[in-house]
């Protein structure tokens, strides 16, 4: 997959993108990534890439042509057809399920945009979808990117391996419920046991604990994400133990 990323700061972007996982994407070329600056693309003397906002109030919008000219350049370098995503607290929250989709395109374009915003009609003409990576506003589009990069890069067929496989992750099961607790040595700490059953050798019981432990963190924890997982007769029954050991005091989960 290639991924081109409209950004004043594209430095950002390539180093962001430098490291594990994504650095060994890029490394062994089952992942490019390349920025693009507005800047480069901007004309006269001071190659302005905002102006001040119509009707007045703080901050400043980025101007149409710069990002025009800019996101020509990159459509330019690749035939490939690449939708152009821009990246914005007034997007559609991302999901695991969208990440799946994106993951599948030969190519994307993500814009990322800086100070108050972008011209709207720039938004209107060329941008094909709009995504926010969660209610909280960041000073611009740059970290979302990384994130949304990182999401796709780790489900590019060759990225994992097999100890890094992604089938076991949260929202990656049965369901899309979160992933459950994980320990390693010692099995006897003085912050606690590790559960018996996962010393048991019993690769059944083993299997059941871990998927209730799912169900049940997911049901303290996002209880939303239980209406869409359409659990099965099984996993309603582990749910049910769970919440009366949980009610009985038997967990130290906290909410
Ligand atoms: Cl995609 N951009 C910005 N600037 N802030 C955000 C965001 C994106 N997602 C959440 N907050």
């Amino acid at each position: 997959m290639r991924i081109d990323v409209i950004s004043l700061f594209p430095e950002f972007i390539d180093q962001s993108t430098g490291f594990g996982v994504v650095g060994r994407a890029r490394e062994r070329d089952l992942l490019q990534v390349q920025g693009w600056n507005p800047r480069d693309h901007a004309t006269g003397n001071y190659r302005r890439v905002d102006d001040r906002p119509f009707g007045g109030g703080p901050g400043m919008v980025m101007l149409i042509e710069p990002l025009r000219a800019c996101l020509d350049a990159a459509r330019v370098a690749d035939p490939a057809p690449a939708p152009v995503v821009y990246l914005t607290p007034q997007g559609r929250p991302l999901t695991q399920a969208r990440v799946r989709e994106l993951a599948t395109l030969p190519r994307m374009i993500l814009l990322c945009g800086r100070y108050e915003g972008v011209d709207e009609r720039f938004l209107v003409n060329e941008v094909d979808e709009e995504i926010s990576i969660g209610d909280y506003v960041l000073s611009g589009g740059e970290l979302a990117a990384a994130v949304l990069i990182d999401a796709v890069a780790r489900l590019q067929d060759g990225v994992l391996n097999d100890a890094e496989s992604a089938a076991q992750d949260s929202f990656e099961g049965e369901g899309g419920l979160l992933d459950c607790p994980h320990y390693t040595h010692p099995a006897s700490h003085a912050w606690g046991e590790v559960p018996d059953v996962l010393r048991s050798g019993n690769h059944a019981a083993i299997a059941r604990w871990r998927r209730q432990q799912s169900l049940g963190r997911t049901w303290l924890r996002r209880p939303d994400l239980l209406d869409e997982a359409g659990l099965s007769k099984a996993d309603r029954k582990l749910l049910e133990a769970f919440r009366a050991e949980h009610a009985a005091g038997g967990k130290a989960e906290q909410p």
